[in-house]
């Protein structure tokens, strides 16, 4: 037995951005989160790495293959031991669906600032308009 604390359980959502726009995903569930905006992503399951966990929910959720890249912005406590981290995703191959939001759009800086992002994603406002303002 090990006496290393567990690690932190982990959600990833991954920032797609093509041509000077970021992809956002509009959420059906839970009630409360519904019609509200987010980076896609899920949980990672046990024994799965984040870039792995971050590519299998990009392919369930929008039909794309992607390359996960590096971190952007803060860690987002979510509940005791679960934390939601983003990461860079380049799109390798396909063009993102909707098959598990409502709809999807791609947004500049400015459409950002006026979408209704879920609280969580809020987080990482700064580093994604930096992103966008640099594209
Ligand atoms: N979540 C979030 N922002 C994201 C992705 C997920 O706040 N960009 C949250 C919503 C849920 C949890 O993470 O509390 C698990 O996500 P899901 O319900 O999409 O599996």
């Amino acid at each position: 037995m090990s006496d290393a604390p567990a690690r932190d359980r982990e959600v990833v959502a991954g920032a797609i951005f093509r041509e000077g726009r970021l992809l956002l995903a509009q959420r059906t569930s839970p009630p409360a989160l519904a019609g509200r905006w987010e980076l896609p992503g899920g949980k990672v399951e046990e024994f799965e790495s984040p870039q792995n966990a971050l590519a299998r929910e990009l392919l369930e959720e929008l039909a794309v293959e992607v390359r996960c890249g590096a971190r952007i912005g803060v860690d987002v406590p979510l509940s005791p031991g679960l934390v939601l981290r983003a990461y860079r995703a380049e799109l390798v191959s396909g063009e993102p669906v909707a098959l598990d939001h409502a709809q999807l759009t791609w947004v500049d800086a400015e459409e950002l600032l006026s979408m209704d992002l879920v609280d969580n994603d809020r987080a990482w406002i700064p580093e994604l308009l930096a992103e966008l303002s640099a594209l």
